[in-house]
This record gives structure tokens, C-alpha cells and sequence, in this order.
């Protein structure tokens, strides 16, 4: 129905996207929506305590963030918790992921120490890495996970390039790339999408639907609010899914591994989820109804998998409840090891900016140490605590 005011539009375009919100569709909204997989009890109550840790994990971090421990940007990925876990359950050991600063979740999945993520958000020296990247730029290498990448759009293309090399060398590895709805709007998400079809390279595009990219609602900027869509520009298979479901992300991913190990190219999934909290621990999120965060609420992962645990017989209340202490304790070791923790030595403030190789072309030397004391002044303490000292928006 046509609108008939600015405001009437405005409001109507605030509210979720009725498309988008519909059930999943299929392969470019053709085929029938896929059955959810059947896991035995045990991976269904390990899927559980993993989105369960994240969510803790999280709220723990917006705790310390608030007592000004965590400096910098924090973004929560709570509520799109069962993205992580169906997905990153499905890859192999050997398949890479890469992904944007929303990035907790998946190292927790992945099997990073709790302690280490926590730590890179304290900015200590144990962190994943080293205290110097902060919340946006959590990487564990050893796992192939990449990291945590703060330019919207920005790790699309080097995923790809990880696809490619994974051809060129004949390794077998699939590339799970994570971005939200709003990097679907970049041109490298174009590109990326393009090449990616045009060499048959073994990558999933995961776009996590979250119906915002900060606190812009998608079709204000997207044409397209239904993001599998934008698939078939490139004749790139794709597919919706119930994001707060695991199984059915789990189900999907594993689908779209084996189309990509089958030399048959990329895949794209849209996961349909939201975020409960702001973009940001920045954000006053004045651009929603606190209803519409409510009228999600029902479809929380947490507690409706655990419902579901419960009524399958899979699990017990005190099996539950005993899985959410031992997280608890996790979590609060988590934040005791920060704490404990030493900051980076100032002294070391140029280290690992270059690969070994290239400091070798330097003759030994990092050119950005050389003079750095006389030009800058240097910082007696944290001057900006738990808030942005830089003032910039992200
Ligand atoms: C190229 C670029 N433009 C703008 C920003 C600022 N910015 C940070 S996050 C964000 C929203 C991205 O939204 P989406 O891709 O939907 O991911 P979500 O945060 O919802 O998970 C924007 C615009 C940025 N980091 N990089
Ligand atoms: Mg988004």
C-alpha cells in the first residue's frame, strides 16, 4: 500500500521489513526451505552451553566496559548467538573464517581460551592479540580464524583471496565469510561476489540479517531488503535461514560446505536474526521502538533451545543448571586473568606491525620507531577509560 506522508513512510520503514521477516526461502527463493538436521543429544546440549558462554561472556564484557575496564568500541552480538554456534560447528578444522568487529562469538565457538578474548578487550599483553587490536580485531591463527575486521565490507575480498589460494593450492578448505546486511551495500562485497563465481572459489558468503547497519533500518539503504537476493546478480546459489535457530544454520552451512568442497563454487546464506542490544556499547538507540526489541524476545536462542532441551528429555533443569555454573566460573576466571594481566610495554609499541620478511627489507629497523619519542608525547595513563577518547563514530 502506497504511503501517503513523510512521516507514515518513515515510520513504516523503522519497522522491521515484512519480507524480510517472512519464512526463509530456498536456493535463490525457489527451492523449499531445508528440513533442520537431527544431532544426537550431545552436540545439541554442547551447541547450548557454547551460545550460552557467548552471551554470558558478553554481558560480563558490557559490565566491564561500564567500570571503564574495556576501552574503545565493544559491539554485542547477543541475540544472533545461534549463527555462530551452527555455523563454525559445521566447518572442519582446517576451513578459515573470516569476519567483522561483531566478533566474540566466534572464537568462543571456534575453541579460543574465554581468557585470551577477554584479555584482548582489557588490552593486556595475553590477549589473542597481544592487547593491541581490542574488541574489533579478536584473531586466533592457529585455528584459522582470521579475525575481526572494523571496515564495513573491508575482509570480503581478502576472504576471497584465502578462496583462491585454497584452489590454486589444492587444499580443501572452505572460507566461511561473516558480514552484516549493511557490507552488502559496499562494492567490495560486489566484487568479491563476482570473482568469486566467475572462479568457481570455495566460499560461503554468511550475511547475518540484523535488520540495521547501525541505527539505519535496511531500506532506507538497501534496494534489495531481502539479502539472498543480491546473490543471483552473480549466479551465486543462496539461501534464507532461521538465524535463531543452530540446527538450521548448522543444516544450511553444512548444505552450502559440500556444494563449495564439490568444486561447484560459492554459496550464499542470508541468516535471518537480530541483535537485542545497540550497534555499539556507544549506542542510545534512538532509532527503534523498545517494543520491536521485545516482540523478538520470544524468539531468543537461549531460552527457547533450552525449552527445547528440556522437552526432548535431551537434558535436565539441574544438567542445565550445572552447565550455566561451570560458564559462570569461566567467565568470571576469564575476567580475573585479564585483570591480572600486564598491558603491553610501551617499549614494544612497534613490535609485530611487519612480518619478519619486511622488516628485513628495512635492514633490521621499523621505520615508525625512529624518532617516535621525540615526536610524540607519551601517554601517562589511559586518558579516554572505558569511552571513545577518539570521538569517532563506528
Ligand atoms: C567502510 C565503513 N563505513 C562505515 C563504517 C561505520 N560502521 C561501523 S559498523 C557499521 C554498520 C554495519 O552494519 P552491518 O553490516 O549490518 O553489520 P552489523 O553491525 O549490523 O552487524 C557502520 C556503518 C565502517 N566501519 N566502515
Ligand atoms: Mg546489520
Amino acid at each position: 500500500m502506497a504511503t501517503t506522508s513523510t512521516q507514515s513512510k518513515s515510520a513504516s520503514k523503522r519497522r522491521r521489513p515484512a519480507a524480510a521477516r517472512s519464512a526463509p526461502g530456498g536456493a535463490n527463493g525457489t527451492a523449499p526451505v531445508r528440513a533442520p538436521v537431527k544431532l544426537d543429544g550431545e552436540t545439541r546440549t554442547r551447541f547450548y552451553r557454547q551460545m550460552y558462554l557467548i552471551r554470558r561472556f558478553e554481558e560480563k564484557a558490557a559490565e566491564m566496559y561500564a567500570h571503564g575496564k574495556i576501552g574503545g568500541f565493544l559491539h554485542l552480538y547477543i541475540g544472533e548467538e545461534a549463527v555462530a554456534v551452527g555455523a563454525i560447528n559445521a566447518l572442519e578444522e582446517r576451513d578459515h573464517i573470516v569476519t567483522h568487529y561483531r566478533d566474540h562469538g566466534y572464537p568462543l565457538v571456534r575453541g579460543t581460551e574465554p581468557k585470551r578474548i577477554m584479555a584482548e578487550l582489557f588490552g593486556r599483553e595475553t590477549g589473542t592479540s597481544l592487547g593491541r587490536g581490542g574488541s574489533m580485531h579478536i584473531c586466533d591463527v592457529k585455528r584459522n580464524f582470521w579475525g575481526g575486521y572494523a571496515i564495513v565490507g573491508g575482509h570480503i575480498p581478502p576472504a576471497t583471496g584465502l578462496a583462491w589460494a585454497s584452489k590454486y593450492l589444492k587444499q580443501d578448505r572452505v572460507v566461511l565469510c561473516i558480514f552484516g546486511d549493511g557490507a552488502t551495500n559496499e562494492g567490495e562485497f560486489h566484487e568479491a561476489a563476482n570473482l568469486a563465481s566467475v572462479w568457481k572459489l570455495p566460499i560461503i558468503f554468511l550475511i547475518e540479517n540484523n535488520l540495521y547497519g547501525m541505527g539505519t533500518a535496511i531500506p532506507y539503504v538497501s534496494a534489495v531488503t531481502e539479502m539472498y537476493k543480491k546473490a543471483c546478480a552473480y549466479d551465486i546459489p543462496a539461501e534464507q535461514v532461521d538465524g535463531m535457530d543452530p540446527l538450521a544454520v548448522y543444516g544450511t552451512v553444512k548444505h552450502a560446505l559440500d556444494h563449495c568442497r564439490a568444486g561447484k563454487g560459492p554459496y550464499l546464506l542470508e541468516a535471518l536474526t537480530f541483535r537485542y542490544r545497540g550497534h555499539s556499547m556507544a549506542d542510545p538507540e534512538q532509532y527503534r521502538e523498545k517494543q520491536e526489541v521485545e516482540e523478538w524476545r520470544p524468539r531468543d536462542p537461549i531460552p527457547t533451545f533450552r525449552e527445547d532441551l528440556i522437552a526432548a528429555k535431551v537434558a535436565t533443569e539441574a544438567a542445565l543448571k550445572a552447565i550455566e555454573s561451570e560458564v559462570e566460573q569461566c567467565v568470571n576466571e576469564a575476567v580475573e586473568f585479564a585483570e591480572a594481566s600486564a598491558e603491553p610495554e610501551l617499549s614494544t609499541l612497534f613490535d609485530h606491525l611487519y612480518a619478519p620478511s619486511s622488516i628485513e627489507q628495512f635492514g633490521g629497523r621499523i621505520p615508525e620507531a625512529e624518532g617516535y619519542a621525540e615526536i610524540y608525547a607519551v601517554p601517562d595513563a589511559n586518558p579516554g577509560g572505558g569511552n571513545n577518547p577518539s570521538g569517532t563514530r563506528g
